[in-house]
């Protein structure tokens, strides 16, 4: 046993499933290539992280869950093979005439509730970990709209807000990815703790960064709270996930993650081109919410 490292079984186990995948659909080991920021064309696994959260999300599934769903669908698999061919009427003429097993029922009402128990475990605390704020550097508000997004800057950093729209989409660029290029991202600084308040003004929406590891729902009526602390620079996009209406495919999410200096420089333009929107500055709720925590 010795010869067979722990951590080779675990790779193995991590790994089960996209070799299945692979081989069942014949894709080539160039299409698991995760996307930064968007999903690459091919890709069966999660996009790069670039928070904390997001890399812990990566960790549960892939040490927590992977694992727990292959021995499960390999014992499954092996059990229904067994009884296939050792049950069957050719090989088992004389059927046993059993109706209950009271062991057999005990182990398997129990079992399940102790792999439940298992996965509970890191997953409340990791939940916990996703909405319970760290002192927030700034705060952004958005609301969900039919079919595009609003931000607002509060009076800290400027107080202004503008819509963000599906660009025109006949007029991209080669680096503007198609369905997901906005006319106005959102920016943030780098390895800042970034609190946002999510809002919706007529239904339902989801705001989600897949890369952040980020995604709460928008409600109209209710503000939610989420945040993320970005390690990279870069531009990354998400798409509104609650089926919203006709034209839900059609409101992405770009934000894009600058340095401290970056930020200030597009600040300062971003107070001067969306003042002439008209709109107050912005009133964001008080910090000292509940789930705000001060360390
Ligand atoms: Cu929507």
């Amino acid at each position: 046993m010795k010869s067979f490292p722990l951590k080779m079984l675990a790779g193995l186990a991590k790994n089960a499933g996209f070799l299945a995948g692979a081989a069942l659909f014949g894709v080539a080991n160039a299409a698991f290539a995760a996307g930064t920021g968007l999903a690459e064309p091919g890709q069966m696994v999660m996009q790069e992280p670039v928070t904390e959260v997001a890399r812990d999300i990566h960790s549960f599934h892939d040490w927590v869950l992977m694992p727990i769903i292959t021995v499960i669908t390999v014992f499954v698999g092996l059990l229904l093979l067994y009884v296939i061919f050792k049950f069957n009427a050719k090989s088992n003429p004389v059927p046993s005439k059993t109706t209950h097993h009271t062991g057999l029922e005990v182990a398997w009402t129990v079992i399940p509730v102790m792999i439940l128990v298992v996965i509970a475990l890191p997953s409340f605390k990791l939940l916990t970990k996703e909405i319970v704020i760290p002192k927030a550097d700034l705060t952004i508000k958005v609301t969900g709209k039919q079919w595009y997004w609003s931000y607002e800057y509060p009076k800290d950093q400027g107080g202004f807000s503008f819509d963000s729209l599906l660009s025109d989409q006949t007029k991209l660029t080669a680096d503007q990815p198609r369905l997901l290029t906005v006319d106005n991202e959102f920016v943030v600084p780098v390895n800042k703790v970034v609190r946002m308040q999510i809002t919706a003004a007529d239904v339902i929406h989801s705001f989600i960064i897949q890369s952040f590891g980020m995604r709460m729902d928008a409600v109209p009526g209710r503000l939610n709270e989420t945040w993320f602390k970005a390690e990279r620079e870069g531009v990354y996009y998400g798409q509104c996930s609650k089926l919203c209406g006709k034209d839900h495919a059609y409101m992405p999410i770009m934000v894009r993650v600058v340095s401290d200096e970056k930020y200030a420089e597009w600040l300062a333009g971003a107070k001067k081109k969306f003042a002439s929107n008209g709109n107050v500055p912005v009133n964001v709720a008080d910090i000292t919410l509940s789930t705000q925590v001060q360390n």
